[in-house]
């Protein structure tokens, strides 16, 4: 696939949005094969790097800067796989250094669409091998009359309106990228005389709270984005914390991600975050932020202990608060209180279906 071809073709794809993020879905055969050139052509399509991405699709945002690359899978276990791909607004970066569960939304309808897996009538479960982690999930879609529906009546905090749920299962999630739950050994370890949890449950995250930032939590994304010394702080606390996590030198990742934590709001609410992924604050937090976030809240002694509300009822969801609302996991645990899965409740939106030119 050469420069030429690609710029005269284009590329196949469906954008989508997949619960709070956004972004492109392609099938892997239908980009080139070699990383580096995979990546130049995605950097294009976004338009990156330049701050409005003008020249491309992406948003502007890392939230609308990402990318599912999907195929048929040989696996056992699984129906097809996913690699999740960052594409970064401002630099010419592409990494596949983490997860994205609000794109895995997207995944299994755009498996159905595609041909990938068949389809039933009513509802159907595909298996998602997620290759960024080596884990693998289940995502349930509604496929009335056997195609894939994008209308219904399930809300998210984050996204306006309303459409057809898709239910996600995660499981043995923990120490995906980090090879333990608590890669450090400890349930809080001090960093620059702050006290930090370092947790990875599906999602690399270090928990701060925001008192110790003589912040309340509950300030919003544009005022957090603008303190320049608190994110300053967060950066050097981020790059110590990185290879204590076993994730190596992280100046060019976008792990670990950084949630300042503050006692809920809401009656029902568990814990009160703002997340920065990991230089701008969310819009609202991603999936399995929220699930590593649920998890840190339900271990005693972490930072997020003395003010999680954490239901004991395993049925019961963990309301995680966020600046647009709250996101709810459900937390399956073992006998000895440790989570064995998590389920959440997304949704996904198809919004083009054709070929994309990057030249
Ligand atoms: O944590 C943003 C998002 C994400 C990741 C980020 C996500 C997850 O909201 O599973 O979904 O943390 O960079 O899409």
């Amino acid at each position: 696939m050469s420069e030429e071809t690609i710029g005269a073709e284009g590329v196949v794809c469906m954008w989508m949005r997949g619960g709070t993020s956004k972004g492109g879905f392609f099938l892997a055969e239908d980009l080139p094969s070699d990383s580096q050139a995979r990546d130049a052509v995605l950097l294009a399509i976004m338009g990156s790097p330049d701050a409005r991405q003008i020249d491309g699709m992406g948003g502007g945002d890392p939230l609308t800067s990402k990318v599912a690359v999907v195929t048929r899978s040989s696996r056992p276990d699984a129906d097809v796989e996913y690699l999740f791909l960052q594409v970064y607004v401002d630099q010419a970066l592409v990494s596949d250094a983490q997860n994205c569960g609000n794109m895995l939304a997207g995944v299994a309808p755009f498996a159905l669409e595609r041909g990938l897996v068949p389809s039933q009538d009513g509802h159907t479960d595909v298996r998602i091998y997620m290759a960024n982690t080596d884990k693998v999930a289940k995502a349930r879609v509604a496929t009335p009359g056997g195609a894939a529906t994008y209308r219904g009546d399930s809300q998210i905090d984050g996204v306006p309106g309303s459409a057809s749920a898709v239910l996600i299962t995660f499981e043995d999630t923990a120490g995906s990228s980090c090879g333990a739950l608590l890669p450090t050994g400890h349930v809080v370890d001090e960093i620059e005389g702050v006290e930090v949890t370092c947790i990875d449950d599906g999602m690399p995250t270090v928990l701060l709270r925001a008192e110790d930032f003589g912040l309340s939590g509950q300030e919003s994304r544009a005022d957090l984005d603008a303190d320049t010394a608190l994110k300053a702080r967060l950066e050097s606390i981020r790059l110590t914390a990185g290879p204590m996590m076993n994730l190596g030198d992280v100046r060019d990742k976008t792990v670990p991600k950084m949630t300042l934590i503050s006692p809920p709001q809401s009656d029902e609410g568990c814990v009160s975050t703002r997340t920065f992924i990991p230089h701008g604050c969310h819009a609202s937090i991603g999936v399995l932020g929220a699930v590593s976030v649920a998890t840190a809240c339900a271990l005693p002694g972490s930072v997020a202990d003395a003010y999680a509300r954490a239901p004991s009822d395993s049925n019961h969801p963990l309301q995680i608060e966020h600046p647009s609302g709250q996101t709810a996991v459900v937390l399956h645990r073992d006998g000895d209180g440790n989570v064995t899965s998590a389920a959440i409740v997304r949704t996904a939106r198809k919004l083009f279906d054709g070929r994309v030119f990057p030249y």
